[in-house]
């Protein structure tokens, strides 16, 4: 066993949930033995949770691998099974959507609000000639409207590309150019960092600047007004959304649509440069989306205040703050803005303002309010959180322990919860009310859900060892193809284990001596040096465990004689800046990781830094990383969050 492992292993802290939480939870042991005991009728059971018009008498068709079809005679609407069927159940006046804009101007909408709103948006589109299957972008700030638009698509039985409203014109016109989208719904603009940030321009340079001889296919371009900006107006294409959505009738009876009905594509980066449209549809998707949210978040709606703290432009929003809390009834907050505006503690303070109950984020964030201190949360009153989420990425233990502290009173169960833009809902994560917590780990599949960890060959590797994350059997949101691309959708997917039919999530992951899963990052950010597999996570949760250091990001660089090498950027706290020079700190930390893995982990360079490349979503990108440490021009940064950091790193490196 190496010696990486070893300091997995000596992980040894657990931590039961609460008797009180585990007396009320949702998900319970019992969901694994029925889960193992018969699958289909497992999934079954959690499908009839929605409101079928023509229920399903066929669960699971796999006669075409990988093409997978579930409860495919079955009918329904989606957005019916979000909203109407609330309404019509007497939840009319329960708060779906709890809004605070970032300048701290709220909205309350209730369920019956949002219906009408949806149903009057429903019209709008009808009368500009959508109908099913044809492809909306949209492309907003986290405002109300948002969800509205993807549940008025929805409920047409359309298709909507949600394009995160940081990316650039260029993404936005290569997005609807390859999903050839009729309309475009987008606001003037919506509030970030303390000050409007337009949207329509990019919207109208997307739809003017077109390759030669490309075709334009928008028609129509819906604009919200947020930020009270002045936009550009292009008549007879453009139209208000407060124009015409109150202009239209609130009447408007859902359709159903078949269970394998098109849902939404939603753009990820692969391997290559040309962003993949995944491809999700309708029962399926919703089914696994309410039930992960309802046992994994343990989700009551008539008492919780849920927060998925995503953006809607990515799977995490998609998922967990459209479709899995409204087909579940809940009430959660939205937000429009960033965390630090117009002060550190905002987050916290929206957490204490609405009382909210389940939070759900992501490690990149737990990580900066750590990098802040606990002085700044423990200024908010935080006791009505009962339980905590994690998901996008790793969570090293140093940053899952302070969430539990800091953040959960030391007593709310935390669920790491692993899956993928393509899984489309929770695949890896603890049941809070089952499941006895390791800092660190993802844990066990799911009731339902059944995954392995293989060696290159597609042989479970044994507990103890290290292989690749492969899913063993279809599951019910699984992506259904790559839009416009099905050969590589089966290249990127299903080619390396064809013979097994495995899905290859592209992860790296461990089986710990109880058999839990610990995720190592991206297999290609796993390193190799000196013949050993070491993995950026672990030596990154190593770095972060060093009582100096605040964020650390850990990249293989190529190396004449080990082949690869580790090379460390790391973020020190200010109080030890000031204390330690940069070239004590390096040298300190190149030990320490020594001592906490094992010499052949030991970094070959530290660089101290004073911000990481992330992407918009919070991930950060190694890939700039490794330009630095292999001395190379910085490649494309077009999808960072600030692209000006990277001239810094390299500067700070020189
Ligand atoms: C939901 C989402 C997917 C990739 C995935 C993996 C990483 C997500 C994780 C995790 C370890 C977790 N990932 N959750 N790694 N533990 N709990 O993030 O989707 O943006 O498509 O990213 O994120 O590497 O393959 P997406």
């Amino acid at each position: 066993m190496s010696s990486q492992i070893d300091h997995l292993l000596n992980e040894n802290r657990r931590f039961a949930p609460p008797a009180e939480f585990t007396a009320t939870a949702n998900g319970t042991a019992e969901l694994y033995a029925q889960a193992k005991a018969d699958r289909d009728a497992f999934w079954a059971e959690q499908a009839r949770a929605l409101h079928w018009d023509t229920p399903f008498t066929e669960v699971l068709d796999w006669s075409k691998p990988p093409f997978a079809k579930w409860f495919a005679d079955g009918e329904l609407n989606v957005a019916y099974n979000c909203l109407d069927r609330h309404v019509e159940a007497g939840n009319g006046d329960r708060v779906a959507l709890l809004w605070e804009g970032e300048p701290g101007d709220e909205r309350r909408v209730t369920y019956a609000e949002l219906t009408d709103e949806v149903k009057r948006l429903a019209n709008v589109l009808t009368d500009l000639g959508v109908v099913a299957g044809d492809r909306i972008a949209i492309y907003l700030p986290m405002i109300p409207e948002a969800v509205a638009a993807m549940l008025a698509v929805a409920r047409l039985g359309a298709i909507h590309s949600v394009v995160f409203g940081g990316f650039s014109a260029d993404s936005l016109r290569s997005r609807i150019d390859d999903a050839g989208a009729k309309v475009v719904i987008t606001a003037d603009g919506g509030y970030r960092k303390g000050k409007v940030s337009a949207l329509k321009p990019a919207v109208d340079q997307a739809l003017s600047d077109r390759g030669a001889g490309a075709q334009e296919t928008v028609e129509h371009v819906i604009v919200v007004r947020r930020g009270e900006n002045e936009v550009d107006w292009t008549e007879g294409r453009d139209l208000w959304w407060h124009d015409v959505v109150s202009a239209a009738s609130a009447d408007h009876t859902a359709q159903p649509f078949p269970a394998e009905n098109p849902l939404f594509i939603l753009y990820t980066s692969g391997t290559t440069g040309k962003p993949k449209g995944i491809l999700h549809t309708s029962g399926g998707y919703l089914t696994q989306t309410a039930y992960t949210n309802r046992v994994v978040h343990d989700l009551h709606p008539e008492t919780d205040v849920f927060w998925c703290t995503a953006d809607i432009g990515w799977v995490t929003g998609h998922s967990y703050v459209t479709y899995g809390p409204l087909a579940n009834g809940a009430t959660q907050v939205l937000y429009e803005g960033t965390p630090d505006t117009p002060h550190p503690g905002r987050w916290w303070e929206i957490v204490q303002k609405y009382g909210v109950t389940v939070l759900y984020t992501a490690p990149t964030a737990i990580r900066s309010f750590m990098k802040l201190g606990r002085k700044i949360p423990k200024q908010f009153d935080l006791s009505s959180l009962r339980l905590l989420g994690s998901v996008g990425e790793p969570i090293n233990p140093e940053a899952w322990m302070w969430y539990r502290q800091v953040i959960g009173a030391k007593t709310a169960p935390i669920v790491d919860t692993w899956w993928q833009t393509e899984t489309g809902a929770m695949m890896v994560s603890a049941l809070p009310g089952v499941t006895e917590a390791k800092p660190g780990s993802a844990q066990v599949p799911l009731p339902g859900i059944a995954i392995d960890v293989v060696d290159e060959d597609g042989v479970h590797v044994g507990n103890g060892n290290g292989g690749l994350l492969v899913v063993t059997e279809p599951w019910p949101s699984m992506l259904r193809g790559i839009w416009g691309d099905p050969d590589r959708f089966v290249e990127t997917y299903w080619e390396k284990f064809a013979d097994k039919g495995f899905y290859f999530a592209g992860d790296g992951a461990r089986l710990d001596e109880d058999g839990d899963v610990w995720f190592l990052g991206r297999v290609d950010d796993v390193m190799n040096v000196s013949g050993h597999r070491l993995s950026t996570t672990e030596i990154e949760s190593a770095l972060v465990a060093n009582e100096a250091v605040a964020e650390a990001a850990v990249v293989g660089a190529s190396d004449e004689t080990t082949g690869q090498a580790v090379v460390a950027f790391v973020i020190i706290k200010q109080s030890f800046l000031d204390e330690h020079s940069p070239e004590g700190l390096a040298g300190t930390l190149r030990r320490w990781v020594g001592e906490q893995i094992g010499p052949i982990a030991r970094p070959r360079d530290v660089y101290i830094v004073g911000e990481l490349p992330k992407t918009r979503s919070g991930k950060i990108m190694r890939r700039l990383l490794r330009d630095v440490a292999e001395g190379r021009e910085v490649g494309d940064t077009t999808t960072l969050a600030d692209t000006m950091v990277m001239s810094v790193i390299s500067a700070q490196v020189k």
